[in-house]
């Protein structure tokens, strides 16, 4: 039985990432079989129920106002309008919907109320419900908490040392106490990165020593492929090879092996060899949909056509991603 470890060195994590490619890949798919069905893949839907206009300045994102990018600023979706794009992921068999706001950080006023009315009707859909919205508070946290949230992503996105070069706007420790936040309200955490912002590897495995670290381990994290978009700082930056993509969700499933690895953003750029390797280190989660927040997704159709060529099944709502928040013991929560 391989024993879950919170104290994975950065030097432990380097050679695994290092390893002959094959050997990799059998060794995290070893790991993924020992404590996860390897046949079933979790699908979310996205949705971006606010986009554009946001005051940070990620210089990955096609949403921040400083850059000059074809994202048009739009308002807060209406709950009525997400309760259809709801019922559209349901008909399509997706178990999660996870909608995104481009915003620096939560404030108390009517747009969060509304944010709180659709947790509660896309939970009440019987689907997985999981935001996106920037920082919060301990008291916003459990407000959604109370409303019906599931999980909420809120991304380390790379090393400290290099997450000071792409935000200047906040700081990896403001990124942390949200991720406490949402723990103390027994909310499942989908916290990961991107890769191919011009990082090294070794940032890219400081990234998952920090999140390995972790008292509870997030239950899902996402592994981004930088999606370069006009007009951000990061336009000109190289495409992930496919390879360091394989390498860094190998190395996540090894590390973090109990969490759902999410293959995201970036999909649109690989083959279906390139993601059927990516799930055989370990990934076993996807967005589908033909878009992400901003930027194009696969086809839904041929999403659905990969997982029957490569026998793959999507995962039920509410199978329970690792071990339910509801039964993390109080102790645990206390001590973070
Ligand atoms: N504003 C909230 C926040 O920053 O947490 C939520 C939305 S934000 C767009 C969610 C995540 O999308 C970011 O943390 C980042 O990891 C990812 N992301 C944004 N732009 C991206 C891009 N161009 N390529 C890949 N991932 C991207
Ligand atoms: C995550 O890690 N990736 C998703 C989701 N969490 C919110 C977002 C990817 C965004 C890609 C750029 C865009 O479409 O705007
Ligand atoms: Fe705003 Fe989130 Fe984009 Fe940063 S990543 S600019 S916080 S929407």
């Amino acid at each position: 039985m391989t024993e879950i470890r919170h104290n994975w060195t950065v030097e432990e994590i380097l050679d695994i990432y290092n390893t002959p490619l094959l050997e990799l890949i059998y060794k995290a798919q070893t790991i993924h079989r020992e404590f996860n069905d390897a046949g079933e893949v979790q699908v979310s839907s996205l949705l971006s129920i606010k986009t554009g206009g946001c005051a940070e300045d990620c210089s990955y994102c096609p949403q921040s106002a400083r850059y000059n990018t074809e994202v048009d600023v739009l308002k807060l979706m209406t709950v009525p309008e997400v309760m259809e794009a709801a019922d559209k992921a349901k008909d399509r068999g997706v178990s999660r919907l996870c909608m995104g706001a481009a915003w620096r950080e939560v404030r108390d006023n009517s747009d969060f109320d509304r944010v709180l009315e659709m947790v509660k009707g896309v939970n009440e859909k019987g689907l997985e419900v999981c935001c996106t919205l920037g920082m919060l508070t301990e008291n916003q946290a459990q407000k959604l908490a109370d409303a019906g949230l599931y999980a909420y992503n809120h991304n380390i996105d790379t090393s400290e040392d290099t997450y000071k070069k792409i935000i200047t706007t906040r700081s990896y420790d403001d990124r942390l106490d949200t991720i406490k936040n949402v723990r103390k309200a027994k909310v499942s955490v989908c916290s990961g990165g991107i890769i191919g912002l011009g990082e090294t590897t070794e940032d890219r495995v400081k990234m998952l020593q920090t999140l390995s670290s972790m008292e509870i381990h997030p239950e899902s994290v996402p592994i981004n492929a930088l999606v370069p978009v006009a007009g951000t700082p990061l336009e000109n930056q190289p495409l992930v090879p496919i390879w360091d993509m394989v390498r860094m969700i190998a190395t996540t499933r090894i590390v973090i092996p109990k969490t759902v690895v999410r293959l995201s953003a970036g999909r649109t750029e690989m083959s279906l060899e390139g993601q059927a390797l990516c799930f055989a280190a370990g990934a076993n989660s996807i967005f589908a949909g033909d878009k992400l927040l901003t930027t194009p997704n696969p086809d839904f159709n041929a999403d659905m056509e990969m997982f029957r060529l490569l026998g793959l099944t999507p995962r039920k709502a509410f199978k329970g991603e690792t071990q339910p928040v509801s039964k993390i013991k109080e102790k645990e929560i206390e001590s973070i």
